[in-house]
Formats: structure tokens, C-alpha cells, sequence
């Protein structure tokens, strides 16, 4: 399907993986709309998804069609990674093996290693030079760990999995608490793993330029309900729609993508998993979710910023998880 573009500027391809399933739906649509790449740059979406789900994706892109997007100017829909990434300058890791009854994590992210390692591999065979890869498929640090392992010619900063919705979710709570727009909320920190270990910084948060401990002056709903109401989010929007959180997920994922490209506002940082660098003494290679300030070109890890005890156990407790998540697809990284 071929449309014609009214901009003059050549076409950036970007791959959605998993692009039939939920989140896959509410993304593609934000992408051929222009919310991803702006307004003054074509898209040519190339979603991949595995081979039962052809026909489904192929109704998706008749939609797509059917939405008659100025800045669309073409759409893939393949099983082949191959022809998935060729040429991709964006890859967006949405599709995974999800977790099945009586699954132990390790068979999961065995099972998922599967899927990250060869499309790492296509990735660095197919992709265009300027390519950056999101991974939000779960569990999706290790997963972008796997993948990245699979593609080292590929920069390690071209990296990242999806810590933004916890973000997300974290001032949206704090803005509601505070009975303020949701603007107002600034420096929210996602660490660590995309999990339930991960831990939602609103120590160090802002609300309207202030310290957020100063602003909603409770300590213990900061430090108890705050945390866990964040990290137990996904599983309390399955259990209400009996589906995963798949809005606000895309919407995340626009996010993401325009702190990295466009920059992060002055002042204020956004949540990425990053590979470390060995910041905050984190083990270096993981895929860790730190603050991240971008300009656009180039992005950097807040360095700087104070943990209290408390905070320095959790970011222990999730750092650990992520080892071990390491150590049980260890084989599928390549040395
Ligand atoms: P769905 O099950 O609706 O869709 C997954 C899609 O991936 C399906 O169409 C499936 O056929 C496809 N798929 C499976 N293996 C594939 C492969 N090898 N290549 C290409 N496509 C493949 O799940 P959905 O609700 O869309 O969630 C997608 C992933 O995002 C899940 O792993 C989920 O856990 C994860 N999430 C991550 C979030 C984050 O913040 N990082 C938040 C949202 C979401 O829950």
C-alpha cells in the first residue's frame, strides 16, 4: 500500500513488533499520525508479527489505510524480521512471549531470549545506521539486554526498554495527591527493573519546582502506598479490562520516543532502562532504568543524585533481580 506524501522529506521506517496484539494497536495509529516523528516527517510502518497473526495484522493495516494519514507513506506486514528491520531507523520491541500458567520466570525469559536474540541479530543485519531500538515486550530490560547482546556492532546507547508508563503512573499519582495539573510534576525517576522490584523515586521528585516530600508532606504514603500503587499498576488495570494496559503503554511509548529525539525539558529528566555504566555503582552492561537528561543528540545519566537507606535497599533488591535474570539466559549472550 503506497500513499503519497505531502512533505518533501524522505521517509524514516520504523518497526513495530507485536503489531497485532494490544499495545501494537494502540501504537501504530499515534505513529502513522505523525505523534512519534512530528508532523513534517513521512512513516513507513513495518510491523512484524508472528505467522497465525497475519491476517489480524493485515486488518490492521487496512485501517491504517483507511485513516488516509497524509504522512503515511507505506505500510509492511510480515513474520519476517528480516524484512521487518530492513532499512529501520526506530524499532520498537513491542511483541513477547507472554507469561503462561505454570510458567517458572526462567522458562519466560528463556522463551523470550528466543524471540530478542535472532531479532537482535536481524536488527544489526537489516536495520539503517542511525537505528535506536525500544524495547517494551516483558520482561523487557533483560530482553534488550538479550537483543543488544545479539547486535554489539550496534552502539549500546542506541539501547533502551520501557520504564516511562511506571513514570507515568508515578506523577500522575503524585499530581493527584497533590491536587495539582499533572504538569507540574518534574524529575520522577523510575529505577531499576520494569517489575515489581522497580523503585519509583519520589523522594527526589518535583511538584511545581518544589521537593515532592515537602509538597504532599507524608512520608509514610510516599514511602508505602505511593510505591506500591506504581509498581502494581499493570496487574490492577488487567484485573479491571481483563486486558493489558495497552493505551497507556503506546502512550508511553510516544513519550519515550520523543524525550530520546527531542530532548528532555530544562531541568528535568525522564525514565529510560539504560545499559549502566557502572552509575550508582550499578553492575555495568545491565539494562537498568535510571534518570535520563537527553538534548536530542545525545543523553546522559543523572549522576548526583542522593539515596536515603531505604532507597539504596530497593535499589539493591531490583539490581539483584536483574542479575539474576542475567544469569538465567546467560547462554543466549553471546561473550
Ligand atoms: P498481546 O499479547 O496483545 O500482543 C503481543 C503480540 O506479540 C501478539 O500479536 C503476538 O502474536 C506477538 N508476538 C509474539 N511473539 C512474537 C514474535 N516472535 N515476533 C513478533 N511478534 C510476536 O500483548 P500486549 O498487551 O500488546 O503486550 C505486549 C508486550 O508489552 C507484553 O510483553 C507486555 O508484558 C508488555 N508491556 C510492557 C510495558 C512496559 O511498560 N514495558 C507496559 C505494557 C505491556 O504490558
Amino acid at each position: 500500500m503506497a500513499q503519497t506524501s505531502g512533505s518533501q522529506r524522505p521517509p524514516v521506517h520504523v518497526t513495530v513488533t507485536g503489531a497485532a496484539g494490544q499495545v501494537g494497536y494502540g501504537l501504530v495509529f499515534r505513529i502513522a499520525s505523525g505523534q512519534l516523528l512530528g508532523p513534517d516527517t513521512p512513516v513507513v510502518l513495518r510491523m512484524l508479527d508472528i505467522e497465525p497473526a497475519l491476517p489480524a495484522l493485515e486488518g490492521v493495516a487496512m485501517e491504517l489505510e483507511d485513516c488516509a494519514f497524509p504522512l503515511l507513506a507505506d505500510t509492511v506486514a510480515t513474520a519476517d524480521a528480516n524484512v521487518a528491520f530492513d532499512g529501520v531507523s526506530w524499532a520498537l520491541l513491542v511483541g513477547a512471549m507472554p507469561r503462561k500458567e505454570g510458567m517458572e520466570r526462567g522458562d519466560l525469559l528463556t522463551a523470550n531470549g528466543g524471540i530478542f536474540g535472532p531479532q537482535g541479530r536481524a536488527i544489526a543485519a537489516r536495520a539503517a545506521s542511525d537505528i535506536r531500538i525500544l524495547v517494551v515486550g516483558n520482561p523487557c530490560n533483560t530482553n534488550c539486554l538479550i537483543a543488544r547482546a545479539n547486535a554489539p556492532d550496534i552502539p549500546s546507547e542506541r539501547w533502551f526498554a520501557m520504564t516511562r508508563l511506571d513514570e507515568n503512573r508515578a506523577r500522575a499519582q503524585l499530581a493527584r495527591r497533590a491536587g495539582v495539573p499533572v504538569a507540574q510534576v518534574t524529575n520522577m525517576a523510575i529505577w531499576g527493573n520494569h517489575s515489581a522490584t522497580q523503585y519509583p523515586d519520589a523522594i527526589n521528585a518535583r511538584i511545581a519546582g518544589r521537593p515532592a516530600p515537602e509538597v504532599i508532606g507524608d512520608d509514610a504514603w510516599l514511602r508505602g502506598e505511593f510505591i506500591s500503587t506504581v509498581q502494581k499498576r499493570g496487574a490492577a488495570i488487567i484485573a479491571a479490562r481483563k486486558l493489558s494496559s495497552a493505551g497507556s503503554a503506546a502512550a508511553a511509548v510516544i513519550d519515550s520516543v520523543r524525550s530520546i529525539d527531542g530532548g528532555t525539558a530544562p531541568g528535568d529528566w525522564t525514565s529510560l532502562a539504560v545499559p549502566s555504566r557502572g552509575e550508582y555503582g550499578v553492575p555495568e552492561g545491565l539494562q537498568f532504568g535510571f534518570p535520563v537528561v537527553s538534548d536530542g543528540a545525545t543523553w546522559h545519566v543523572v549522576e548526583g543524585i542522593e539515596h536515603d537507606a531505604e532507597a539504596n535497599d530497593r535499589l539493591r533488591v531490583t539490581t539483584e533481580e536483574l542479575l539474576q535474570e542475567q544469569s538465567l539466559v546467560r547462554e543466549l549472550i553471546p561473550v
